[in-house]
């Protein structure tokens, strides 16, 4: 595609913009906020900072980018069958931004300091720009399509290791998600004494980018939406990792169940999870 650069202005440069601030934004807001909603649960949280923080890029991106349309998380009722119906109906458009406007709302809430806001632009349904912005460490990670992937300008590459029994590999506990908790639960039974240990930090997209970083070998998560993956799986592939479905399939938006690696222990990764899987029926 040669259309990243549109009557001057980059995607990617916009991208940026809207993360940066965005996550300036949220951190004034960190322990002084009013109101706080439960979406369904005591587990399933949003805070005005959410909401604010998609307001304030989604009205960036408008200023920019009229035409474009636009999928973010607090536009989307709460509940997994609208967020699978959201993305049906956006993922054909020609230019579909895919926002978080906070991944990790549950350690925003409680002061543990790992969230971000994640933003891609996907074409035609193919994701060509993203980036994860952590804003407690203001680590920016940038990639765009057949580009590569860069932390503040450095290049990025994955982790080296070859085996599992060597990894740091993460995973997460989406709320909420009631039949999937005892598969996570399993996967993590499975994994824990094959690897060199495991991480459950709260932030899909930030693991993402972890990966993408080489900080981290592995992760995988079960019951994600779009918006938790779209800019962390394109950070991951060019930096020369992988990302499937748990099945082993390629990463698409419609991706619910992830797995992702540096590439070299994702058999491993996906033969095991699959044990996991295997051991329940
Ligand atoms: P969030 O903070 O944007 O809501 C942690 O395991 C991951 O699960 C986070 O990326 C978190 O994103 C996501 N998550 C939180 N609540 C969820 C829900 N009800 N369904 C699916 N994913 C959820
Ligand atoms: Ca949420
Ligand atoms: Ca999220
Ligand atoms: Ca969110």
């Amino acid at each position: 595609h040669n259309a990243s650069v549109v009557g001057g202005k980059s995607f990617t440069a916009v991208a940026i913009n809207c993360a940066s601030k965005a996550g300036e934004w949220i951190k004034t807001k960190l322990g002084n906020y009013n109101q706080l909603q439960s979406k369904y649960s005591s587990q399933d949280l949003v805070t005005e900072v959410d909401k604010g923080s998609e307001r304030l890029i989604r009205n960036l991106i408008a200023t920019h980018f009229p035409h474009h349309s636009f999928l973010g998380e607090e536009g989307v009722e709460p509940g997994p069958d609208a967020s699978v119906k959201a993305l049906e109906e956006a993922r054909n458009a020609e230019y579909l931004w895919i926002v978080d406007p906070i991944d990790g709302t549950t350690n925003f809430v409680h002061g543990f300091p790992f969230f971000c806001i994640s933003i891609a632009l996907a074409h035609h349904g193919e994701v060509i720009v993203g980036v994860v912005y952590d804003p407690m460490r203001n680590e920016l990670f940038v990639a765009e399509k057949g580009k590569g992937a860069y932390v503040h300008g450095r290049k990025m590459g994955v982790a080296s290791e070859e085996r599992l029994r060597e990894s740091l590999v993460a995973t997460g506990l989406p709320p909420d998600q009631q039949a999937a908790l005892p598969l996570n639960l399993r996967g993590i039974n499975q994994l824990a004494p094959k690897v060199r240990n495991l991480r459950i930090a709260g932030s899909a997209a930030l693991h993402m980018a972890y990966v993408a970083a080489g900080r981290l070998s592995g992760f995988w998560e079960i019951g994600l939406n779009s918006w938790d993956m779209a800019a962390g799986s394109l950070l991951i592939q060019e930096s020369g990792g992988t990302v499937t479905d748990m099945n082993g399939e390629p990463y698409s938006l419609a991706v619910r169940n992830v797995t992702a690696s540096n590439g070299r222990i994702h058999d491993e990764l996906l033969t095991a999870l699959k044990e996991a899987e295997t051991s329940a029926e």
